[in-house]
């Protein structure tokens, strides 16, 4: 998989050049492309990346799927401009793995394979268009909170990616918080719609941090390594503190019975999703698995012509003699 493979398996497993390496990472310096490093980091990028980038680009399905039926023309535009922001994280991101020695068309590969993930959040239906606005508000909110701290990960061009990527990403959560704003304000349909997306978009946002830390496979090596810098239960953490008064000052309840602030800690304490409907969703049984795959099978199919176009070009380039002077 991987065509530019680093040193060899002697110089892998030296001891010396994994302590060094240690400790530039122990220093906060950022490790570039063309550098040393141990194949578990690199391998660990890959599927990081990989699967942020595969997120991105799955992810603008749901919203895609409101753009024609947006209620004005001004959100219209305002949807239209974040499904395609979403599209351009996506491709900083397949760059970003690019440098690591794989192609893009290998990931894509991957991801239909079944041998890749993205996030389990698009695999949930948006059926209403405050959905949209939940998505915005919540699917966006904890995008942020996991990604503001990976513009300090370890990686350069994963960390430079992410400082472009988390600007945007501000503006997308604030579309949706002010799509909420206007439906909790509006009619008392309109309040039910924004409740009801509410009560469905609540757990799978939470989700969306990833296992609980006894459950994180990565976290300890991916953290000591600052690919990750937090643990996913500090991040669902901070992210329930920061959303409940967005929710209270919406009017909306957060479908949560054990929601309560505890002062000793100074955050929320809350109800953990349900971790067997998280697994389901990763093993491909939510909603919308199949028919996110199929979109994006389908989508790589009708532009096998486009690629193979562009490699027959670039081939005629390489092969043509050079003009004469
Ligand atoms: N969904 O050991 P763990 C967006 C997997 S897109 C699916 O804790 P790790 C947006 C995990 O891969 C934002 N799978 O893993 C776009 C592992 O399985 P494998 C996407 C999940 O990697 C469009 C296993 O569970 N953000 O914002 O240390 C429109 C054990 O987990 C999930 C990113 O990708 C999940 N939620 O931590 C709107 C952020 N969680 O691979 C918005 C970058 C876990 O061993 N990624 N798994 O088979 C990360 O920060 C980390 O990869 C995670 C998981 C926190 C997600």
């Amino acid at each position: 998989m991987y065509a530019q493979m680093v040193k060899s398996e002697a110089t892998q497993d030296d001891p010396e050049a994994l302590a060094a390496f240690q400790a530039r990472i122990d220093a906060g310096e950022k490790i570039e492309p063309k550098e040393w490093m141990p194949e578990g980091y690199r391998k660990t990028l890959i599927r990081q990346i990989g699967q942020h980038a595969h997120s991105e680009i799955v992810g603008q399905l749901p919203e895609g799927n409101w753009i024609t039926r947006a209620p004005t023309l001004e959100r219209k535009a305002i949807l239209l401009a974040k499904v395609q922001d979403e599209a351009g994280h996506g491709l900083y991101l397949y760059c970003a793995a690019e440098t690591l020695g794989v192609s893009r068309d290998e990931l894509t590969e991957a991801l239909l394979a079944g041998k890749m993930k993205y996030s389990s959040i698009f695999n949930y239906p948006t059926l209403t268009w405050a959905d949209i606005g939940a998505v915005g508000w919540l699917v966006d909110g904890a995008a942020i909170m996991n990604q503001v701290p990976l513009q300090r990960t370890s990686f350069g061009p994963y960390s430079r990616a992410m400082i472009r990527i988390c600007k945007e990403e501000s503006f997308h959560q604030r579309q949706g918080f002010d799509i909420m704003r206007k439906m909790a304000n509006g009619t008392k349909a309109q309040r039910h719609m924004a409740q009801d997306a509410l009560n469905r978009f609540w757990y799978p946002s939470l989700m969306m941090f990833g296992p609980s830390d006894k459950d994180s496979v990565h976290s300890a090596q991916s953290m000591a390594w600052k690919i990750k810098m937090n643990t996913n239960d500090e991040l669902r953490q901070k992210f329930v503190d920061q959303t409940v008064p967005q929710a209270e000052y919406l009017g909306l309840t957060v479908p949560d019975p054990d929601l309560r602030w505890n002062a000793e800690k100074g955050g929320y304490d809350f109800s953990e999703p349900d971790w067997t409907e998280f697994f389901e969703v990763l093993k491909g049984n939510g909603p919308c698995n199949a028919e996110r795959l199929a979109a994006r099978q389908k989508a790589w199919d009708d532009g096998a012509w486009v690629r193979d176009g562009l490699m027959a070009h670039a081939a005629k380039q390489r092969s043509a003699p050079i003009a004469a002077e």
